[in-house]
């Protein structure tokens, strides 16, 4: 009927920016707060055209899909869409958006805050502190430096590109692999064991899912060798985890800095008992005006759509207007 609300799925929390942006446009039918979540999708399946997702966390596979047979558009918060099957809404005509763009430089900051802790030590320095041995002795000077680093970055996207500016300004040569050569002026390496034999920061801000599942691996790690530092700041699939902790062990490589996990919010009871690593709980873009800039996107994308206006920010699984 003309003039109707479109009636969305919102799968997550009930977010402000997202309420307040969606409401008044569309009707949207709250998946978290369903108890009994079959007999929710028995109800409003039938009617549901668009899903926003508020959260990465939330897993969107093809099972889930098909119980929207009217579904046209699936709005997902974050840049990682590898909690989607985009491969399968992409065959099936429906097109998913992400939220591009707005968190770069957020992620690129924490990024070298992970790297700087990393290898400087600070927060076993604050540690040290808090737990007043300052009297004592002083805190020991590092082992480590950025002075006279160089960083392999696996992934140079957009943000990619945002934390390789930083490192410029920090004086640290950069080189990258991707899978395609880049416009940027970095040394580039077709092949990620080839860099990580040549540097001994290795940076990983690559998409997650099955292409980059286990990327760094045993090998990889190897390669880096006995003063390599890893950050991860992409999806902990990216990383080989066991031989992650294994190499730490050996000392394979001297340490690691991660802001992502195989299995989020857990993490393995190895990692959490080294005290020479540094651990974030995926905060890369999680300041409140970032966030909110990444649930606005989410609305616009479905406000959009619900405007019959192409998708701002289409993965390039479902491009817009659809390839045949
Ligand atoms: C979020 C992210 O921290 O955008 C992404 O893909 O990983 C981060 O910005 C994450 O989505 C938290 O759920």
């Amino acid at each position: 009927m003309a003039g109707e609300k479109p009636d969305v799925l919102l799968v997550g929390a009930r977010k402000p920016v997202l309420i307040g942006g969606l409401e008044p446009k569309v009707t949207l039918h709250d998946y978290l707060g369903a108890k009994d979540k079959d007999a929710f999708i028995a109800s409003v399946g039938d009617k549901i055209r668009a899903i926003a997702v508020a959260y990465t966390a939330s897993k969107i596979d093809a099972a889930f899909m098909q119980r929207f047979p009217k579904l046209e558009q699936i709005s997902s918060f974050g840049v990682g869409y590898d909690h989607i099957d985009a491969k399968w809404a992409g065959a099936h005509d429906i097109t998913v958006t992400n939220t591009p763009g707005v968190l770069d430089e957020e992620v690129a900051d924490t990024t070298l805050g992970l790297l700087l802790c990393t290898v400087r030590e600070f927060p076993q320095s604050d540690r040290y502190v808090r737990a007043g041995k300052w009297p004592e002795k002083q805190f020991p000077l590092t082992k480590a430096t950025l002075r006279n680093r160089t960083v392999g970055m696996a992934g140079m996207g957009r943000i990619g590109k945002a934390i390789a500016r930083r490192l410029e300004a920090f004086g640290v040569p950069v080189v990258y692999h991707s899978r395609n050569k880049q416009d940027v002026a970095y040394k580039y390496y077709p092949k990620l064991l080839d860099m990580a034999r040549d540097v001994d920061t290795l940076i990983v801000i690559v998409p997650g899912g099955a292409a980059t599942a286990n990327l760094i691996n045993a090998e990889v790690l190897k390669a880096l060798g006995p003063s390599g530092v890893l950050i991860n700041m992409a999806r902990g699939s990216v990383v080989d985890e066991p031989a992650l902790i294994d190499a730490l062990k050996n000392r394979t490589i001297y340490s690691a800095g991660l802001d992502v996990f195989a299995k989020e919010p857990h993490v393995p009871k190895e990692l959490l008992e080294m005290d020479h690593i540094v651990l974030f709980p995926h905060l890369g873009s999680s300041t409140e005006v970032t966030r909110a800039a990444m649930d606005q996107l989410v609305v616009d994308n479905i406000l959009a759509w619900a405007a019959g206006k192409p998708p701002l920010t289409p993965v390039p699984e479902t491009p817009y207007p659809a390839k045949r």
